[in-house]
């Protein structure tokens, strides 16, 4: 899948209002999640991740990140509870990470940046389809989890031992059998609000969990980040990274915690 979007200066998110005005709306994400002024909610319930690691299908250079794929045909793999109703099916995870461990992350906290944010991409099956979901207010629902430098991640090597066959854009590989769960923290605290995706289309169809408490990930394992390539095989070498969109207007949105 090609775009004309990206990250780089004359592409990236200053100019994505030009081809998606609503990147101007009043749902935008991410946001800076400011912890004193996020309201405790006592009837927000605890997240309910069921994750089937055969769902697991293939990891694709995506040309923006990388992303892991599952089937979703079924029930299989699900969020539920947390701030949502009914159930929302796993469709992909992915990451957004920095060109060094200052900045990387698409929320942030207190106006603090993470070296990188895992996304796991849910989608509301009142709906048909992904596809169908994806532009309903209440249509997806990501998690997101803040990376940290510290020690390594077994979960996230499994991940990063995949890189050599997705370097450049457009490659893709089969990855069976991963468990997504090994990539959650141990406390599952959350903040919540609504928002968009954070690229392109940049619709305002997302139900934001972001989780309170970061994964450590070791320095090395952050620069096997930093070995893809936004750029396709025989193309000028381009290092995939800063791949974030910086935090948007909250706009008056609230922006609730689920712990004291
Ligand atoms: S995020 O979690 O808000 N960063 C999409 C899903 C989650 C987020 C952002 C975007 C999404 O589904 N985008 C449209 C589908 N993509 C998926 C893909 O293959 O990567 C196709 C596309 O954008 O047109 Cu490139
Ligand atoms: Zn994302």
């Amino acid at each position: 899948m090609s775009h004309a979007w990206g990250y780089a200066a004359d592409n990236g998110p200053e100019k994505w209002a030009d081809n998606f005005p609503v990147a101007n709306g009043p749902r935008q994400s991410p946001i800076d999640i400011v912890p004193g002024a996020a309201s405790y909610d006592g009837g927000l319930k605890p997240l309910n991740l069921k994750y089937d690691p055969s769902t697991c299908l293939d990891i694709l250079n995506n040309g923006h990140s990388f992303q892991v794929t599952f089937a979703d045909d079924s029930d299989s793999s699900t969020l539920k509870d947390g701030p949502i109703s009914g159930t929302y099916r796993l469709k992909q995870f992915h990451f957004h990470w920095g060109a060094s461990d200052d900045k990387g992350s698409e929320h942030t906290v207190a106006g603090t940046k993470y070296p990188a944010e895992l996304h796991l991409v849910h989608w509301n099956t009142k709906y048909p389809s992904f596809g169908d979901a994806a532009s309903k207010p209440d249509g997806l629902a990501v998690v997101g989890v803040f990376l940290q430098i510290g020690a390594k991640h077994a979960g996230l090597q499994k991940v990063l031992d995949a890189f050599d066959s997705i370097k450049c854009k457009g490659k893709q590989t089969t990855f069976k059998g991963f468990d997504p769960s090994t990539l959650l923290p141990g406390c599952l605290d959350y903040w919540t609000y609504d928002g968009s995706l954070t690229t392109p289309p940049l619709l305002e169809s997302v139900t934001w969990i972001v989780c309170k408490e970061p994964i450590s990930v070791s320095c090395e394992q952050m620069a096997k980040f930093r070995s893809l390539l936004f750029s396709a095989e025989g193309e000028p070498e381009c290092c995939m990274v800063d791949n974030y969109r910086p935090p948007q207007p909250l706009k008056g949105r609230p922006v609730r915690a689920s712990f004291q």
